[in-house]
C-alpha cells in the first residue's frame, strides 16, 4: 500500500508489509523523511510510502512510533525502525548493494562527526523563513549561516573532491542535502554566495537520479511552506 494522501487519525491502518519489500512512513516535504527517501530511492530498494498528517497522527501510527515523527520504516517482519540517521545506516547495512557509508571505521566516523556539526545549522532553516514570515530582519541569522557555510566549504577545499566524501555521492551528501534542496525555496540561496565549492556541490547534488526523485518543485515547496508558516499545514499540497 502506497499514499500519497496523508493518513489522518479518521484513516483505516495499512495493511501488512509485502514480503520483499519496506515501508517508510513519511510527509512529503519533511527533510528528515527526504533523508530516507533519498537512501531508499540511491539504493533501488522496493519499499511503499505512507504519508502522515503530522497534525492529525493516527492512533496506529503512534503505537508504531511513540515519538510520533516521520521517518518511520516498518519491514515485512513488522520491525520498526525510526529516526533519519538510524533508518539511513540501518537501510545501508541491511542492502548492501551500493554501500553509501565507508566501510574504513575512521571514514564512517568522520561523516557521522560531520553530520553532528551539521545539526547546529539546520535550526536555521526553521529560525530564516520563520523570521522572514514575521517580517523580521534576518541579515543577522544570514550572516551566522553564511559562516556555518564557510565551514563546510573549507571541507570541501580541504578534501579537493566534488563531494563530502569523495568524488561520488556517499551517505553524508545525502543527509545534509535536504536542506540545502530548500534554500531556494525560502529564498536564502545568496547565503551561498562566499562559498564556490558549496555552491558547485549543490549543483552537482541537484544533477543525482535520486536527488531528483525526492523533491518538489520550488513552487511546491513555497505552497507548502507557506500553508506551515500560516499554522495550517497542509500535507497534501499539490496532490
Ligand atoms: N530527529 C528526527 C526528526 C524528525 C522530524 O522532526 N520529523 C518531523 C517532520 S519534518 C515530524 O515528524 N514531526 C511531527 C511532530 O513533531 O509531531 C529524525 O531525524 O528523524
Amino acid at each position: 500500500m502506497s499514499t500519497q494522501k496523508s493518513c489522518t487519525k479518521a484513516s483505516a491502518a495499512p495493511g501488512p508489509v509485502a514480503k520483499g519489500s519496506i515501508r517508510i512512513y513519511s510527509m512529503r516535504f519533511c527533510p528528515f523523511a527526504q533523508r530516507t527517501r533519498l537512501v531508499l530511492n540511491a539504493k533501488g530498494i522496493k519499499h511503499d510510502i505512507v504519508n502522515i498528517n503530522l497534525t492529525d497522527k493516527p492512533d496506529w501510527f503512534l503505537k508504531k512510533n511513540p515519538l510520533g515523527l516521520v521517518p518511520t520504516l516498518e519491514t515485512s517482519a513488522g520491525d520498526v525502525i525510526y529516526e533519519s540517521l538510524i533508518t539511513s545506516e540501518y537501510l545501508d547495512e541491511v542492502y548492501p548493494e551500493k554501500k553509501l557509508l565507508p566501510s574504513c571505521p575512521l571514514a564512517k566516523a568522520q561523516q557521522k562527526m560531520l553530520v553532528e556539526h551539521f545539526s547546529k545549522v539546520i535550526p536555521y532553516f526553521y529560525k530564516i523563513p520563520t523570521a522572514k514570515h514575521n517580517k523580521e530582519d534576518v541579515s543577522g541569522l544570514e550572516a551566522e549561516l553564511a559562516e556555518k557555510f564557510a565551514k563546510l566549504n573549507e571541507e570541501l577545499v580541504k578534501k579537493k573532491t566534488k563531494f563530502f566524501g569523495g568524488d561520488s555521492i556517499t551517505m553524508i551528501d545525502y543527509m545534509i542535502w535536504p536542506f540545502f534542496e530548500r534554500l531556494c525555496v525560502f529564498d536564502m540561496k545568496h547565503c551561498l554566495d562566499k562559498t564556490p565549492e558549496l555552491k558547485k556541490w549543490t549543483e552537482c547534488m541537484s544533477q543525482d537520479p535520486a536527488v531528483k526523485a525526492s523533491g518538489h518543485s520550488v513552487d511546491t515547496y513555497r505552497g507548502f511552506y507557506k500553508s506551515y508558516f500560516d499554522g495550517k499545514a497542509n500535507y497534501d499540497y499539490g496532490l
